[in-house]
């Protein structure tokens, strides 16, 4: 028996495994589809959890675990069809917990929703849909008694962001920073910086709430079915209190981008208006019973504070040597950094037309 058999085997039945296969391409945790022999049984998603990210799997399961008990109540009550391909389910190991410890590492593992897709890009049409749900999601969560802990504190917020990036050009671990195309990066980083930094300064101000949000709304965490309209909001590692504009801004960061998230030419990577526009028709619909005028007026700037933030922080980790985000080449953050930089300035680009379109 190897080690993912053996791990898996602590939560479902060891003799009807009949595979275990790579899924997804997240950056963070390591995920496998585990196939079960017959076709009547369901299959498992099985996750190897990052603890050099989520230090604390006790609150991160924690946290799981209220977000999508609260919405299977809520859905029931509704009499929602097909609850099984609506929320995440997590499966309790043989120590009762939704997770276990092997060796020092940490594992997690949850039902595999069927005769789902996932897409790395969408049609304005699917993106109406995803803003729906984005914000149905933010709406279901209004109302949770229970408290959600701040997985990764200041994980959305750019303040410190930047505060992570000046510590790595002090300390330059890996002698990045003698190359002038990083030394210019940081110069266009800065200029804007004060400018990004405006949600914070309303929140100290009192201006603009925190909410449980899903905080890493990439179009593919989300199952789409087969007609486009959504089943179901998945990786819920990152629901926590934030700003909307995370939920808002980093969907768009990947949907609205023409090019893929690296991509190293940058002529692919444009601002997709109508993607904006139905996605933004979406969320203003799912969110009308909450969302306060400060919050709507700021959508345009939320659109642009994502691909800046993920700029940063792509760049910080290249400049630290590449120890947070999964690589596949020696330069893939600094290819990151350029292609989430050009989408920023093609969204910047966009700004009055976002605002005209909000009026
Ligand atoms: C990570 O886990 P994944 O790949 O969905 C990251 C997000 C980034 C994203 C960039 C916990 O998301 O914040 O926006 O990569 N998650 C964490 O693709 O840092
Ligand atoms: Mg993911």
């Amino acid at each position: 028996m190897n080690q993912l058999h053996a791990i898996a085997a602590r939560f479902v039945d060891e003799s009807k495994i009949a595979e275990i296969l790579p899924l997804g391409n997240g950056l963070i945790n390591d995920t496998y589809q585990v196939r079960m022999q017959g076709s009547v049984q369901p299959d498992y998603v099985l996750q190897h959890i990052n603890t050099a990210v989520f230090t604390d799997v006790e609150m991160l399961q924690t946290n799981i675990e209220r977000v999508t008990h609260h919405i299977r109540k809520k859905y029931e009550a509704r009499h929602v069809k097909d609850m099984h391909r609506r929320v995440l389910l997590f499966l309790k190991a043989d120590t009762g917990k939704t997770y276990i410890e092997a060796d020092g590492t940490y594992w997690r593992v949850m039902d595999f929703i069927p005769d789902a897709y996932t897409y790395e890009a969408v049609t304005p049409q699917y993106a109406y849909h995803a803003g729906r749900s984005f914000g149905d999601f933010e709406a279901l969560l209004s109302d949770l008694e229970e408290p959600i802990g701040e997985i990764i504190p200041d994980f959305h917020n750019i303040e410190y962001r930047l505060k992570q990036l000046d510590e790595a050009i002090s300390a330059d671990p890996a002698g990045r920073m003698k190359d002038a195309e990083v030394q210019c990066y940081v110069g266009k980083i800065k200029d804007v910086a004060a400018e990004m930094c405006l949600g914070e300064r309303y929140f100290r101000e009192g201006k603009l709430p925190k909410r449980i949000c899903h905080c890493d709304t990439k179009v593919n965490n989300m199952l789409f079915d087969k007609d486009g309209s959504v089943l179901c909001v998945i990786d819920l590692d990152t629901v926590m209190p934030s700003f909307v504009f995370s939920d808002f801004g980093d969907f768009l960061r990947s949907a609205a981008n023409t090019g893929a998230e690296d991509d190293p030419d940058l002529d692919n990577i444009h601002f997709n208006m109508e993607v904006f526009s139905s996605f933004l028709e979406g969320y203003l619909e799912g969110t009308r019973s909450f969302l306060t005028p400060i919050e709507k007026s700021l959508l345009p700037y939320a659109a642009t504070l994502f691909p800046y933030m993920q700029t940063v922080r792509f760049f910080t980790d290249y400049i630290n040597g590449d120890t947070y985000y999964k690589i596949r080449y020696a330069e893939h953050n600094l290819v990151r950094t350029r292609a989430q930089w050009r989408l920023f300035e093609e969204a910047m680009a966009q700004r009055q037309a976002m605002e005209a379109l909000l009026k």
